[in-house]
């Protein structure tokens, strides 16, 4: 990942929430959980997809689309504090910490969630771009993150529980729970550089097949992963009875889907991208499916 990326999306999250207008308990938990380390896959995709959308002028479309990448992590955070509560997944460690919610309270998480999501939109609107490209990635990021998107699938999360979900179920489910707000980041960097059709529709499946392989690797971390390194309670998928990747094909199988699902990320930008941002995009969906965190 461009360390440059990774720093600005950091330094923009930092200066976030610090107006003496938010009752200080809740500016305290959103920062707890929004600068708690995590990877920021999401906001550096979204970047690195607009500064290679927008060849000759890298530097200002970054700087540009910051204030909205920064929304998708925001965002982001937002559904890992809701999906820690005691009503959803019931997780006590987070990104290596104690959850939002053993932190402070439920109530308090709860709120921090809601705020997180809200203010996501105002920061993501106040992105220096076109109206018309601010509007369409505003509507495609509403619509990933909600009843149809990343909402809807942790519906289906919670209703498969127990249950014995079909390979096809899992990749619907999966595809709404993790993949849309992961593809959506893809796409909306495109769409804020002002990308032809040809390479929209290259981030998108870029970012559609990279979001089923991160769920993958996902689910085979709960199985053979660290929860030092992995920075969040392992072996819950299995005690929760979840139909996993694992569970339904085993494990060797389900690293060579996560493999395959890269690889065929990575064949999405051929043709269409080249240059530092697109070797990085290449190099994240190859280390993707060997992650360890
Ligand atoms: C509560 C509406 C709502 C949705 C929750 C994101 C989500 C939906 C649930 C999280 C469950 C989960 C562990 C899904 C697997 C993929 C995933 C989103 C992992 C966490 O994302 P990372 O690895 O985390 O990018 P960091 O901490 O690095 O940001």
């Amino acid at each position: 990942m461009p360390t440059s990326l990774r720093d600005r999306v950091e330094r923009y999250l930092n200066d976030a929430f610090l107006d003496s207008e938010i009752p200080s308990r809740l500016s305290e938990a959103m920062r707890y959980s929004l600068l708690a380390g995590g990877k920021r896959i999401r906001p550096v995709l979204c970047l690195a997809f607009a500064a290679a959308c927008a060849p000759g002028r890298e530097e200002e479309t970054v700087e540009a689309a910051l204030p909205f990448a920064a929304g998708l992590e925001m965002i982001h955070t937002y559904s890992l504090i809701h999906d820690d509560l005691p009503a959803m997944d019931d997780d006590d460690l987070r990104r290596g910490k104690p959850t939002c919610h053993r932190a402070f309270d439920e109530a308090t998480a709860i709120l921090a969630g809601d705020a997180l999501l809200t203010d996501a939109f105002a920061h993501m609107a106040s992105a220096k771009v076109p109206a018309a490209a601010l509007l369409e990635a505003v509507r495609l990021t509403a619509e990933a993150s909600g009843a149809a998107g990343m909402a809807g699938g942790q519906m289906l999360d919670l209703e498969g529980e127990g249950r014995k979900l079909t390979l096809e179920e899992l990749n619907v489910l999966n595809a709404k729970k993790t993949g849309a707000l992961l593809r959506n980041a893809c796409e909306c960097g495109a769409v804020l550089a002002g990308a032809d059709a040809a390479r929209r529709d290259a981030a998108r499946r870029y970012g559609a097949d990279l979001g089923i392989a991160f769920q993958i690797t996902d689910d085979i971390l709960d199985v053979v992963g660290d929860e030092a390194v992995v920075g969040k309670e392992v072996r819950h998928d299995a005690e929760a009875e979840k139909a996993t990747w694992p569970s339904l094909i085993g494990l060797e199988a389900a690293r060579k889907e996560a493999l395959r699902y890269c690889a065929s990320a990575e064949s999405a930008l051929d043709g269409l991208f080249s240059g530092p941002e697109a070797d990085f995009l290449r190099a994240t969906a190859r280390k993707l499916a060997t992650r360890t965190f």
